[in-house]
């Protein structure tokens, strides 16, 4: 079955998405999603003009060989815009192997590990209250798992709060150049720690409680929050600190028995090769799209194994529907799965681009028995939607100083 041509994809139903496809002599095609939040245009030239034409005429079975073709053939190797690129495609070959074979990805990957995969849904808001309120209405539609984010006092803007205070923040999909946010350590460890000692009080023990940092601390700083948070039981701690230097997680791990969580913005095995093999971490959380797509994230996933640490795919609202679906084969078999993010299925538009078979019910995510990845993907209708420049804020500290976002 041979590759006969390859289609890029750029559209905006209320934010961007970098859509491929990729079709066959045999009449299958399949698709992938190649969305790099704020650098889009990148992977879409890096595609079009650098691996579409070297994959035309190549067996679309050869997986393996074509995402080593891509990997190593580039000489330059890693990065986030070559490995959204090879994500894509990837994504894309898996889900025409599954079409040919007439199965869906989770039986090629082993079968099931279990029937339903557990999400963890958002709650943030302008204050505590605000975010136990919207935590509330979580768990009444059936969530067992919730991050809590809440607005820093004090502060204009914070992370996972929008700052007209109108909308969940990551789904602006309009904003031509970066806005600036402000960030204060000390303003941040006089609300967070409150926060969970609130949601306990109002909720009890048995909802699992999440929280995502951002990367705002420092690694004793970081230490001492999972320190301050070990009697409210977090499910983990998300993005405590940077890890760049792989070792700095050591400070943070010999400190607190706090659950720790890192690696959406990793491309490769090698960003958290340390961190997994030195048990500084309990949960990996690589998305299909930003680290290799679902060839890498299998490697990923087995060699985590080993090393007693889960997997929880990253489930931010920049991932498109094809990636979530990719997750959720993902999650449907790794023995090792642990937690799913989850913001929804995406808006009207969105559903409209992208129809997904996927299903949610009570807290859960079931893939269906659709050959392939389970996720169509409509030219005509995301052609109503033209790409949008759009970027990611910035962070300052409060004296002008950039810091991490
Ligand atoms: O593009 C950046 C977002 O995906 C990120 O800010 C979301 O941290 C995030 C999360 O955990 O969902
Ligand atoms: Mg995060």
């Amino acid at each position: 079955m041979k590759i006969t041509a390859i289609k890029v994809f750029v559209c905006s139903p209320g934010r961007n998405f970098v859509t491929v496809k990729i079709h066959t002599d045999a009449g299958i095609y399949g698709i992938g999603d190649a969305t790099l939040n704020g650098r889009e245009m990148a992977v879409v030239t890096y595609l079009e003009e650098h691996v579409a034409p070297c994959l035309i005429g190549r067996d679309a079975h050869a997986i393996e060989d074509i995402w080593q073709y891509l990997y190593k053939g580039v000489y330059w190797r890693k990065g986030a815009v070559n490995l959204a690129a090879i994500a894509a495609i990837d994504m894309a070959l898996w889900d025409i192997k599954g079409k040919a074979a007439g199965l869906p990805v989770y039986q090629l990957l082993g079968g099931k590990s279990r029937q339903g995969v557990t999400l963890y849904a958002h709650a943030s808001g302008e204050n505590i209250a605000d975010t136990l309120d919207k935590a509330a209405q979580l768990i009444d539609q059936g969530y067992k798992a919730i991050r809590l984010q809440s607005a820093i006092p004090g502060l204009p803007v914070t992370y996972g709060v929008l700052g007209d205070k109108k909308d969940y923040y990551e789904l602006q999909g309009n904003r031509p150049l970066p806005p600036e946010e402000q960030w204060s350590t000390k303003k941040y460890f006089n609300l967070v720690v409150e926060l969970f000692k609130q949601a306990r009080e109002r909720f009890g023990n048995d909802i699992h409680l999440l929280h995502d940092v951002h990367s705002r601390l420092t690694p004793i700083e970081s230490a001492r929050l999972g320190k301050l948070l070990e009697p409210y039981d977090l499910l983990f701690l998300e993005d405590a600190s940077i890890a760049e230097n792989q070792d700095s997680y050591k400070i943070i791990r010999q400190h607190t028995t706090t659950p720790l969580a890192i690696g959406e913005t990793y491309n490769t095995i090698w960003d958290c090769k340390d961190l997994i093999q030195n048990q500084l971490i309990d949960y990996i959380r690589v998305a299909a799209t930003h680290a290799g797509g679902i060839t890498a994230l299998r490697r990923i996933g087995d060699f985590a194994n080993i090393y007693n640490v889960k997997t929880a795919p990253h489930g931010a609202p920049d991932l498109s529907p094809i990636c979530f679906a990719a997750h959720m084969h993902l999650n449907t078999w790794a023995p090792n799965f642990g937690i799913q993010e989850f913001v929804g299925l995406g808006n009207e538009q969105v559903k409209q681009i992208f129809t997904s078979t996927v299903t949610v019910s009570d807290g859960m995510a079931y893939v269906s028995e659709a050959p392939g990845l389970g996720v169509d993907f409509d030219e005509t209708a995301a052609q109503q939607y033209p790409y949008k420049r759009s970027y990611l804020p910035v962070s300052r500290l409060e004296d002008g100083t950039l810091w991490n976002w």
